[in-house]
């Protein structure tokens, strides 16, 4: 079995503006996944503005550590509207989960207990504004286990979304039916999640002898 992380994003702007001022963005760096959720302050064009800043800095340093990002982020934001984001690191090998938040990007870890129990583990977030001011910045590690999702919405989103919405196929279809579903419209809005996935590679040799 080859751990494998899946990934969907959905997002919808304030009905009547053009651009969305909250982005998501995904890059692998080895086994490595580097996922994070960018709320630029408010709505409209600066607030657009400020997210692709934040998008464009972060991508040009994935694979640094998360402090670092975030701090990278403050700097290039100096003078803008300012996001709150979420990031986070996916170690697929170690199966482990680092997890950073500044501002009201929420997140949470979703483990699946059955097809109607699910556990929630809420990814914890401190007050603050990149560009503006830092919170104290400290990592959290969480252990993943396969089937677990990492689900972020930005505030344009209700909170009390239907969990199990989070399990659809395939993660893409998953966000867009918690967007769709729960979306506020006073604000931009946008889901995101990563699902822990393992797969299977049933291979075989001619005399039956399985192999990975
Ligand atoms: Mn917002």
């Amino acid at each position: 079995m080859t751990p494998n992380l899946e990934f969907g994003c959905a997002m919808a702007a304030k009905p009547g503006e053009k651009t969305c001022g909250d982005t998501c963005l995904t890059s692998r760096t080895q086994g490595q996944f580097l996922l994070a959720v960018a709320d630029g302050l408010g709505h409209g064009t600066e607030a657009a503005q400020a997210a692709t800043i934040a998008r464009a800095t972060l991508l040009a340093n994935a694979g640094r550590p998360l402090v670092d990002l975030v701090v990278k982020c403050h700097q290039a934001l100096r003078g803008s509207r300012g996001v709150v984001m979420s990031l986070a690191y996916v170690y697929l090998r170690e199966a482990l989960l680092l997890w950073l938040g500044v501002g009201n990007v929420q997140g949470m870890l979703l483990r699946r207990r059955s097809s109607i129990q699910i556990a929630e583990e809420p990814l914890a977030l401190r007050t603050g504004v990149v560009g503006l001011e830092l919170p104290p910045l400290q990592v959290r590690q969480l252990p993943i286990l396969p089937g677990d999702a990492i689900v972020f919405v930005t505030d344009g989103v209700a909170a009390d979304f239907e969990r199990a919405l989070a399990f659809y196929e395939p993660p893409s279809r998953a966000a867009e039916a918690i967007l769709t579903r729960n979306v506020r419209a006073t604000d931009d809005a946008l889901v995101a999640i990563a699902r822990y996935a393992e797969v299977a590679r049933e291979e075989r040799s001619h005399d039956g002898k399985q192999f990975r």
